[in-house]
């Protein structure tokens, strides 16, 4: 029988758990018991219970292993007011997460000073950083800073050219961490004779001040979970079932020539589109801050972007649940993409059912 799960609370249509440990702690019968709050929002968050938090056991070689290898730099054109296109340039260089850091000290990747502050000046690190120094003062991000970093952000996106470090392969998480351990859930996909690198394999996400994730599913609307394990907030937008196909007529219309090409023209990540901008044209649109500690799981089906609001270090991985089997005999996949993901999902349903 599932656990009687409810949301602790909603930030603006964004379901929130607290759970106990005893909720928590098996990860794959927590997700059957809150999934049909997230089938409805697309998005919920999680905030893990303390005992697990205490258990994670960082070390300073776990952060050390960190590679940031030709990260993107994001060059974000306006189509018209609250419309973007992004277009993604890999800079040929590699950065550890010392390095990362340090970039964040710079004016280019730094949010504007709050009016009387000043800017976090560039400094030459020393080469070896304690556990400590790979961390950030988060509680300069009250709610009021988010909100007001967050007009800037869509008031000047398409000024500067954010960095990220997306889909870089590892994991910080202590192998010693049995539940929850990202980068070593218990996940059907493990069933697959091959990794997919990002599917079944966790990937880290260095971020910086507008580094950008564009409306998007997941691969094959898999589900998946991201934790941010230190540094600046992550900003989410959802767009609920409700309002699902409401929304993709809207992108529809705003980009013709790019649906005319390819039907699954959002699984490219490349799309940009404001809240404000939805909102106006009727689509209900949830949004939540994301921050140090928590997790956040997205839904097949439900579409989501976002941006990070500094430094940070997230990781992530798709997973599915028996459920997704139904969800994957009718997704559809972007044929324009090479190397767009393919689970073969017969044979997966197979060993599963054995
Ligand atoms: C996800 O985890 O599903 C996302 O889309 C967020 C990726 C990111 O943090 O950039």
């Amino acid at each position: 029988p599932l656990l009687d799960i409810v949301p602790d609370h909603y930030e603006d249509g964004v379901p929130v758990f607290t759970p106990t440990y005893a909720e928590f702690k098996d990860f794959y019968h927590f997700q059957r018991s809150i999934n049909r709050f997230g089938m409805e929002s697309g998005v919920v968050k999680v905030i893990p219970p303390h005992e697990w938090v205490e258990s994670l056991g960082y070390t300073q070689e776990l952060y050390e292993s960190v590679r940031i290898r030709n990260p993107i730099v994001q060059q974000i054109n306006m189509v018209q007011n609250g419309v973007f296109a992004q277009q993604n340039v890999e800079r040929q260089r590699g950065y550890s997460l010392a390095q990362w850091k340090g970039l964040s000290e710079q004016a280019n990747y730094q949010p504007p000073a709050e009016r009387g502050g000043t800017r976090t000046g560039s400094t030459t690190k020393p080469p070896k950083l304690s556990l400590r120094d790979f961390h950030i003062d988060i509680s300069q991000y009250t709610p009021e800073r988010c909100l007001s970093l967050e007009k800037t952000y869509w008031r000047t996106l398409n000024y500067a050219e954010p960095m990220y470090g997306a889909d870089t392969l590892g994991s910080v998480f202590n192998p010693k961490v049995s539940s929850w351990n990202v980068s070593n859930l218990p996940n059907i996909l493990d069933l697959m004779d091959e990794k997919l690198p990002g599917v079944n394999d966790a990937y880290l996400y260095a971020g910086l001040w507008k580094a950008t994730f564009a409306w998007h599913l997941e691969d094959q609307d898999l589900y998946s979970i991201n934790y941010i394990h230190l540094g600046a907030p992550k900003q989410w937008y959802a767009i609920p079932q409700s309002s699902r196909a409401h929304f993709f007529e809207i992108m529809k219309d705003l980009y013709p020539d790019e649906y005319r090409h390819c039907h699954d023209f959002l699984r490219h990540k490349t799309f940009l589109v404001a809240p404000k901008y939805l909102e106006a044209h009727g689509v209900v649109v949830n949004k939540v801050v994301h921050r140090q500690g928590e997790f956040m799981i997205t839904y097949p089906y439900g579409y989501h972007c976002g941006f990070n609001y500094g430094y940070n270090l997230a990781e992530s991985v798709n997973f599915a649940l028996d459920y997704w089997f139904e969800v994957a005999e009718k997704t559809t996949k972007c044929e324009c993409i090479d190397d767009s993901v393919g689970i073969n999902v017969t044979q997966l349903n197979m060993k599963w059912s054995w």
